[in-house]
């Protein structure tokens, strides 16, 4: 074969032998929830980038889905990219090797040789750069177990990929050697249309399926904030705030699924799910917040939660001494960290019940951490391992930078009326809006309505509970006409008064008071 055609061979078989092995691996992650590469990578990648440029990304993308894209997306190019170089590479290694010895059955052993190297070697470093994410299954196999279906996952990719490489090389160059001009309509051609027609069918499908999965994908709803001009003690449960680092989030099986207690325990545990809801069970209102959630933003819902005090099963498991930390491990390879007095105390819960039903999937099904006063990214959705550790071990969000208090600072919000119109003098302005301070209960909220000179009183409309937010609500009666500066502010329960300080979002969550500008016009 002539070297360009060579390479158009090679180039052209890569390609179709990487879209089989796309479509095989987007085959394995919707029935067996096998993470590949373009997730897994995303995962590995992400903890890594500094908290700075982790921001600047997602602003200059345009958002959190739109940088989740990006990153699946490049991985996925980055696939057929690679099937090609590769399939360029062997089909040179091959017809190197013609009028040598060293074939079997048409294929030249030297360049199979250097394919399966290649291969391996692919396989072990990705299985060692991956490993602390590998053990990710989206379908909720435990850890050891999934780690084990990751890993054999990529060695079926990686060795389809050869095999579709070699056969399909093959195949076509079979034909070449009873030389015929290529536009004959001989059997190169006819067969290339071969390889042309399993490459779009595998792309068609392979969309198909990504469509499918599109559909699925966390772009729908990730980002989703809980607004209200008339907010409610409780939201729904389609209508709580939504953050998720997955694209696709995870659909648990809850019989595969298990909650295991290791690391320095007396007794480590596994738990299947009738074992946990069998236990003493407890319901406790709490408000989550997102780190992120801008002065006045609806990242923030509040629920009732119900589960266990994670407490119980710790006690079970008897911690060695000298246990600093306990890491939380998700089902979607995420984790995060609390100390092991935070974990102890009767506040923190396993949960599995949110508002009276069993956890909505996308807030964590079968199980969830609820950690009162501490950010929401410390309540970990679709738990499955709780490892109790001796040093300060970091989280998903913590290695890029976040933190390192993950303690939600008063924060209180305007939510109603729609003042975007101005209001008549001398009308009613029933101002509300919620107020939240951790674990700590909100015991006071003031309103300002002149930028925050005079502070007058507001009265609690719902009080929630210590680990709740409150509903507040003001009537404003402005008589004059002009222009008015609301603020809000809070005081929690140990007596202190929201700090005025205007902080950013980065690295331990915005502070500062939430203001609004009223029109009063007659
Ligand atoms: N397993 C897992 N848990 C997770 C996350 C995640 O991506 N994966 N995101 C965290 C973040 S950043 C927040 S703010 C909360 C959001 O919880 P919600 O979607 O139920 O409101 O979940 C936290 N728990
Ligand atoms: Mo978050």
């Amino acid at each position: 074969m002539s070297k360009p055609m060579a390479v158009g061979v090679g180039l052209g078989v890569g390609v179709v032998a990487a879209l089989l092995m796309t479509l095989e691996m987007v085959v394995l992650r919707f029935v067996l929830g096998i993470a590949g590469p373009p997730e897994l990578v995303g995962d590995r990648t992400a903890p890594l980038l500094g908290i700075d440029l982790f921001f600047s990304l997602i602003g200059f993308m345009g958002g959190y889905n739109q940088l989740k894209q990006l990153g699946v997306g490049s991985i996925l190019v980055g696939q057929v990219v690679a099937g090609a170089m590769i399939g360029v590479g062997y089909a040179f290694l091959t017809e190197r090797g013609r009028g040598r010895g060293g074939w079997w059955r048409g294929l030249y052993l030297p360049a199979i040789r250097a394919v399966t190297v290649l291969g391996l070697s692919a396989w072990v470093v990705s299985i060692i750069a991956l490993w602390p994410v590998l053990d990710t299954n989206f379908r909720g196999l435990p850890p050891a177990q999934a780690s084990v279906a990751s890993a054999l996952g990529l060695f079926v990719a990686f060795g389809s990929f050869g095999i579709a490489l070699l056969l399909g090389y093959r195949f076509v160059a079979e034909s070449v050697e009873i030389p015929r001009p290529f536009w004959t309509r001989g059997d190169l051609s006819r067969r290339a249309f071969v390889i042309g027609a399993v490459g779009t069918a595998a792309s068609l499908v392979s969309g198909i399926l990504l469509q499918r999965l599109y559909e699925l994908a966390t772009f729908a709803y990730d980002g989703l904030r809980y607004h209200d001009l008339e907010p409610q003690p409780i939201v729904p449960n389609d209508r709580f705030y939504v953050v998720t680092k997955n694209v696709i989030d995870p659909r648990v099986v809850r019989d595969l699924w298990r909650l295991e207690i290791t690391g320095l325990v007396e007794h480590p545990a596994t738990y299947r799910f009738e074992d946990v809801a069998a236990l003493s069970t407890v319901t406790q209102e709490t408000t989550l917040m997102c780190i992120s959630n801008g002065v006045g933003d609806g990242l923030m819902s509040n629920a009732a939660w119900r589960g266990v005090p994670l407490s119980v099963l710790l006690n079970e498991a008897r911690p060695q001494p000298g246990v600093m930390e306990v890491i939380c491990h998700a089902v979607d390879g995420y984790t995060d960290t609390v100390s092991i007095t935070k974990a102890m105390e009767q506040s923190t819960l396993i949960a599995y019940e949110m508002n009276n039903v069993p956890l909505p999937e996308q807030h964590g099904y079968p199980v969830r951490l609820i950690i009162p006063g501490l950010f929401g990214e410390k309540n970990v959705k679709w738990l499955t391992r709780i490892e109790l550790v001796n040093y300060d071990a970091k989280g998903f969000y913590e290695q890029q930078g976040w933190g390192p208090s993950f303690v939600v600072p008063i924060r209180t919000h305007f939510e109603g009326p729609d003042l975007s119109q101005p209001v008549r003098p001398g009308s009613l302005v029933a101002l509300k809006g919620t107020a939240f301070a951790g674990d700590r209960g909100v015991a006071k909220v003031e309103i300002s309505t002149d930028g925050g000179q005079r502070w007058n009183e507001a009265s609690i409309e719902y009080p929630g509970t210590r680990f709740s937010w409150a509903i507040w609500s003001y009537d404003w009666r402005p008589s004059a006409p002009g222009k008015y500066e609301l603020v809000v502010r809070a005081s929690d329960g140990t007596g202190a008064l929201q700090s005025s300080e205007e902080r950013g979002i980065v690295p331990e969550g915005a502070t500062g008071y939430h203001r609004l500008v009223a029109r009063v016009e007659a």
